[in-house]
């Protein structure tokens, strides 16, 4: 039977905290009040937004040196949909999970439906994988997959990423993420536009594939695997890739897969002026690709991305409907509270982003007033709006406090049981 955490336990949680709760979101309420914003209309949009789970994400991750596995981690999909299903009772944010083929691949598609429809998730966009080789793999992925030079090898890349999409149409998804760490490791190793043209061909033809309600995304990332040159580095590549191939068809940013201070707010604006703004993998970094956790580091980047977000919205820009997703690696921590901790940090970007008064803002840009249009951001920014995201989660049936709720329900320890260690301390990056 599959382990959830009891409702009645998250009452009882609750009603510890309840009066605290109760007194800070009315002195918040009024606050807010007093320069126009209606704090209800705030909490209708926080418990409206949705952020997806990485199926990856539940499990403890690891760097190419070690992994250190965490106790009770999941050993499937349907264990990983379990613990999805915990973050989303607490966090009720988080009802959508992103799958990762061939790693969540089963033999009955409709079956695995089944499951997620039970525990109330429903799934995000499929993410396909052609960075490794699987056992028995007749063409090798080593050289690359779709911009290697070999043809048999870009065929079966193509063909899996097809497969992809005819197992997110059973599971009801409507997005292909595609990342691919084609590239070279030495100057001269590989003929840039010769490898960036086969890459296009490759994906015409997945596009070609690509249900008419689908959306293809196209995901860059600047190193690694490839440590000299990757073929879709940065969003310049992949825009370019993104109209080449159709209006289907976006770009995706994942946070860590930037130059370091790259300004990557005023990317997601510049996508979302071309419609190419597919969606988000959220993660915060100190160096590289880190995938530690959303809004750790860099709370405020976080914010000024959602600034444009619902700057956009504001606007009614037209084309823009995002995917949001997380995609950490949580080598130290219990993966489940990462990503409570997560989903709420990236709630609490859109949720300041909500109070930035814009009318103000577009008077100090006008006057070129730098002061005042910072500190217009700033005073957003400052805004503590926890007790929105608690009651936003508290009227939903979820936790006022997710951690400590979880902590008191005992669930890893529970599912320690019957999901003996995988024993994989080996290296492995995800
Ligand atoms: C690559 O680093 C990435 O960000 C892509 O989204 C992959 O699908 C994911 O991490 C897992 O390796
Ligand atoms: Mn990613």
């Amino acid at each position: 039977m599959t382990q959830r955490i009891n409702k009645e336990l998250i009452a009882q949680e609750n009603v510890k905290l309840e009066s605290f709760l109760k007194e800070d979101y009315e002195a918040l309420g009024n606050k807010l009040a007093r320069t126009g914003i209606n704090i209800e209309d705030i909490t209708a949009k926080a418990a409206a937004f949705q952020i997806a789970v990485p199926s990856w994400g539940t499990g403890t991750g690891g760097t190419r040196f070690a992994r250190f596995p965490g106790i009770g981690e999941p050993r499937n999909i349907f264990e990983k949909l379990e613990d999805s299903a915990v973050i989303n009772d607490l966090s009720q944010c988080t009802e959508r999970v992103s799958p990762h083929f061939p790693w969540d691949k089963v033999d009955d598609f409709t079956e695995l439906k089944g499951v997620s429809d039970s525990l109330n998730l429903k799934w995000d966009s499929i993410n396909s994988n052609t960075f490794q080789d699987q056992p028995g793999q007749e063409h090798s992925f080593k050289y690359g997959s779709l911009a290697n030079t070999s043809a048999a090898s870009r065929e079966l890349a193509i063909q899996h990423n097809l497969d992809c999409i005819k197992w997110g149409k059973i599971l009801g998804s409507k997005t292909l993420t595609v990342w691919v760490g084609d590239g070279s490791n030495h100057p001269g190793q590989q003929h840039f536009q010769h490898a960036f043209e086969r890459y296009l061909e490759s994906m015409k033809t997945i596009y070609a594939g690509l249900p008419s309600d689908w959306e293809l995304h196209i995901e860059h990332k600047m190193f690694e695997p490839a440590f000299y040159s990757t073929v879709i580095q940065d969003w310049g590549s992949s825009i370019l890739a993104a109209m080449e191939l159709g209006p289907q068809a976006k770009s995706l940013v994942d946070l860590g897969h930037h130059a370091p201070n790259v300004n990557i707010e005023m990317i997601v604006s510049r996508l979302i002026q071309f419609k190419k703004l597919g969606g988000f993998h959220f993660n915060d970094s100190k160096y590289g690709d880190d995938d530690l956790d959303s809004g750790s580091l860099h709370p405020y980047q976080q914010f000024l991305i959602f600034n444009e977000l619902v700057d956009a919205q504001y606007r009614n820009q037209e084309g823009f409907s995002p995917n949001y997703m997380l995609d950490q690696s949580h080598n130290v921590t219990d993966p489940i509270e990462s990503l409570m901790n997560s989903a709420a940090s990236v709630q609490r970007s859109y949720v300041a982003a909500l109070l930035v008064d814009r009318q103000a803002l577009s008077e100090y840009q006008t006057h070129n007033d730098a002061i005042m249009a910072s500190n217009t951001l700033k005073q957003a920014f400052n805004t503590d709006v926890s007790p929105i995201l608690a009651m936003a989660r508290a009227r939903k049936g979820g936790a006022i406090d997710p951690i400590a709720t979880y902590r008191a329900s005992c669930y890893r320890k529970a599912v320690a049981q019957k999901r003996p260690s995988s024993g994989r301390s080996g290296s492995g990056i995800v």
